[in-house]
């Protein structure tokens, strides 16, 4: 399909859009773009201007950068690190507006008590003491009464580093957060059946350096991940051809050679007509899949029948397109990606479309090649001489009841079901401790969640601010900011190693403190209190930094230190001979995992359901200044998108008499009512079939001033769940809404 001529954007278009991510807010951010990151430290230093480092929390990118603060010590102002090699100086529009969250004036700054109080219930302001004690009992109780194992924790972030320690101290390995069953699973689930390994973060992807760029439903752009946009930007600047497969006009897709607007949940058969072209037209890499793949013959049996007529029929992609796409990744290889993606929980066949994927790449000999994937390496930083853990009865892998057997992390839904007693049965899990991550925002089906709740003996939500998820406490813990905290040094696998520094800019506001705190002194009350045999946090972080010759004093003048890599393997070497970390020591395009475990091991194609007479597919995605739904209420990013828009194909629109700038509600497939109106956008850039909004919005807490009641929560209409039988991710991308155009009179849910 060609792309319709009015959206056709320019370079600079796109080049606009990342440079909003890349040269920050200086429009808005007014007195931020004062000050430079290239001035001298000493220049800055004289004029009363200090700075100190830290790496950034709005995602999990983690950027390191320098916050800027005033003579009287007020935060002013964050910067990238030029020494970062997650953002080589430059951080996106939200890492740049993160400041907002520490001035957000409705933060949490008090520990909060559950209290009824003339038959409602409600919080009251509570000490530390009496918090912490409260949590330390029901802690102690439960374990007494059931065993450690059933406390479980939630948690997404750093902050989860430190009560995953004390949840270990503890006894419990029942630990589980949305970035596996809501985010990457599938993915790695099914990279390593190929490869042995996952993808992981940050991605492996040779973007820089890439000649032809394969993007299946990741936007990058609008997923923001910093040097990920970066890389992309300057493999723009060098010529690369990018193919887009989105049912939406994304930003990237406006930057594509080529861009399929396929019919959504049909990828799989696009991937496996691909495979058919490449093999049948002998366009696939034959040394490298003879020396290092297992299973070609089986594969080329297998994609026999499934050329591009075939797969037209199911995607709606002509077939010329798809054998021309094809053809050009061949072209380029192995300076090909054919990108993994991130969040990949769609349609529950998640894990065999990442098996396709992954395959893809093996065929054009892109893992571990220059322009395809890098190999990457993590420094070696030693652990804290902590004493040994004790060994759990059971762990968050018993939930699984024999389910999802090639389930590496833990599912975040199976530790949800596990709390609901059944059948006069008692639930396994008693208590909940969240950190880190609004569940209700994160995880479809809440019917379930809400379930879990009522049955919990107790809850406690550690958070900044008053999300939905401090909603259901008993107990809250206000978390003070990244800006105000020491947390574990990022120590992430790149092309090089590095480690990146957070230390605190300023007290914590209120009465916040940082979770390393609020672990150390939950364990002191559990008489665990050897596994924090320190006063403060930066202790072990002096002590980690000292056995690799460097210590936290240095660190905090550079706040990243780069290391050399220990092995020069960037990429294979030509001929080199190579063992992968799977069954047969070779890729295997015939995964023998997945067939040990019951699973396909080939992919195949299956249709999903389709939305029904007067429904539309419900689609949704990032937008650039905005991260999930912890940035909705940001002062500074509220400034720049303050709700989210339904997008409706102008036909739709016709059809339903719908006008821009409109307001609707949206029902959903089993008749959930959104809470709040979403403002109409018309536009060709979505297909007919489907609507889209941005994740994250749609808030329900009074108590987020700005966000409250703006625009519509993709989650709250995700009622429906396809579970991916590999991994136990949950597939959201199966629920379809209609419009009611009056404020429907309903019963509110929370
Ligand atoms: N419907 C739907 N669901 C999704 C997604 C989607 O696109 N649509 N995306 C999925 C993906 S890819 C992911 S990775 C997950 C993300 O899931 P989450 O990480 O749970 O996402 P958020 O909604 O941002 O919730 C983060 C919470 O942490 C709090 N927080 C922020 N900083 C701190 C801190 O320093 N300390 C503490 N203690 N708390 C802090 C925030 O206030 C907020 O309440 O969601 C998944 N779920
Ligand atoms: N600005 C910003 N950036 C972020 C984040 C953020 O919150 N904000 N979160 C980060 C995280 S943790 C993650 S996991 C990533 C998520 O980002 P990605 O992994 O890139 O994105 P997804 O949410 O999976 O995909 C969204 C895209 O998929 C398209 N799509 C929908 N259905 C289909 C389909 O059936 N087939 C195809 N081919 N495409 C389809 C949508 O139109 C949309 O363009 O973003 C990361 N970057
Ligand atoms: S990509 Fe943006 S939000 Fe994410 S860590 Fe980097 S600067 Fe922060
Ligand atoms: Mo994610």
């Amino acid at each position: 399909m060609t792309k319709p001529s009015f959206i056709m954007a320019s370079r600079r278009d796109f080049i606009k859009i990342s440079g909003l991510g890349l040269l920050g807010l200086g429009v808005t951010g007014g007195a931020w773009s004062v000050l430079r990151a290239s001035t001298a430290w000493e220049d800055l230093v004289a004029e009363g201007i200090r700075f100190s480092p830290t790496y950034c929390e709005v995602c999990f990118w983690k950027c390191a950068g320098w916050v800027y603060k005033n003579e009287k010590g007020d935060i002013q102002k964050v910067v990238g690190n030029d020494d970062d090699p997650h953002c080589n100086g430059r951080l996106c529009p939200r890492g740049t507006g993160g400041t907002g969250m520490y001035h957000d004036p409705d933060r949490l700054t008090t520990p909060l008590i559950r209290v009824t109080e003339n038959g409602k219930q409600t919080f009251r302001k509570a000490s530390w003491d009496e918090a912490l004690n409260w949590i330390a009992d029901k802690m102690k109780q439960t374990k007494e009464q059931y065993g450690p194992e059933s406390v479980a924790l939630f948690s997404h972030g750093t902050s989860g580093d430190h009560f995953e320690h004390l949840f270990k101290a503890f006894g419990s390995a029942t630990l589980a957060g949305p970035s596996y069953a809501q985010c990457r699973g599938p993915r790695d689930a099914g990279f390593k059946a190929t490869y042995g390994a996952g993808v992981g973060s940050p991605e492996p992807t040779d973007i820089r350096d890439t000649r032809c760029l394969v993007l299946i439903g990741s936007h990058i752009g609008e997923n923001m991940h910093n040097s990920q946009v970066q890389e992309m930007a300057e493999a723009i600047d060098k010529g690369v051809d990018i193919i887009t497969v989105d049912p939406r006009f994304s930003t990237v897709a406006g930057k594509s050679k080529h861009w399929l607007p396929i019919k959504p949940a049909t990828d799989l058969a696009l991937l496996l007509s691909w495979m058919h072209v490449l093999i049948y037209e002998n366009l696939y890499d034959k040394a490298y899949i003879e020396q290092y793949a297992t299973g070609f013959e089986q594969l080329k049996q297998h994609v026999r029948r499934f050329t591009p007529e075939w797969a037209y029929g199911i995607t709606t992609i002509q077939p010329d397109q798809i054998r021309a796409t094809a053809r050009l990744m061949a072209a380029a290889a192995p300076a090909v990606i054919v990108h993994p993606g991130r969040h990949v929980t769609w349609y529950g066949d998640d894990s065999q479309r990442s098996r396709a994927i992954a395959i893809l790449n093996a065929l054009l000999g892109a893992w571990g090649r220059r322009g395809g994937f890098f190999l990457k390496e993590k420094a070696s930083l030693p652990e804290y001489p902590y004493p040994p853990y004790p060994q759990p009865r059971w762990t968050w892998r018993d939930t699984l009841d024999g389910r999802y057997a090639l389930a590496d992390e833990a599912v975040t839904n199976t530790l949800i079901e596990a709390s609901i007693p059944k059948e006069g049965q008692a639930a396994r899990i008693k208590g909940w401790v969240i950190t880190g991550t609004n569940l209700p925002q994160a995880i479809p089906e809440k019917g379930k969640m809400l379930q879990a709740i009522d049955a919990l003996d107790f809850v406690v939500a550690i958070d900044t601010m008053p999300m939905e998820v401090t909603g259901f406490a008993d107990v809250v813990l206000p978390e003070c900011t990244f800006f105000e905290r020491y947390d574990n040094l990022r120590n992430a696998p790149f092309r090089e190693p590095s480690l990146a520094l957070r230390m605190p800019a300023a007290e914590p506001m209120g009465d916040s403190k940082p979770a390393w705190w609020m672990a150390k002194q939950l364990a002191e009350r559990l008489g665990l209190g050897a596994y924090f045999p320190y006063k403060d946090f930066s202790e072990v972080l002096d002590w980690q930094l000292k056995q690799i010759g460097s210590s936290l004093e240095e660190m905090k003048k550079t706040g990243v230190i780069r290391l050399p890599r220990k092995s020069d393997n960037l990429y294979i070497k030509e001929g080199e001979p190579m063992s992968f970390p799977t069954p047969s020591g070779k890729i295997e395009l015939y995964a023998s995992t997945m067939e040990q475990a019951g699973f396909d091991p080939l992919p195949n194609y299956i249709a999903h359901p389709e939305p029904p007479e007067g429904y539309y597919r419900l689609n949704y995605g990032r937008a650039p200044m905005h991260t999930f739904s912890r940035t909705a209420n940001n002062p500074n990013l509220t400034d720049l998108m303050s709700e989210n828009d339904l997008w409706v194909n102008p036909k739709v629109a016709r059809i339903w008499g719908l006008e821009n700038g409109q307001y609707v509600w949206l029902k959903n497939q089993d008749g959930m009512v959104s809470d709040f109106s979403i403002k109409v956008r018309i536009t060709e850039r979505i297909r007919w079939d489907s609507v889209y909004l941005v994740h994250g919005f749609g808030h329900n807490r009074k108590e987020l001033s700005r966000a409250f009641g703006k625009g519509v929560s993709d989650t709250q209409m995700i009622t429906a769940v396809r579970t991916d039988p590999v991994m136990g991710g949950t597939g959201m991308r199966g629920n379809f809404v209609t419009f009611l155009m009056q404020e429907p009179t309903k019963i509110k849910e929370s």
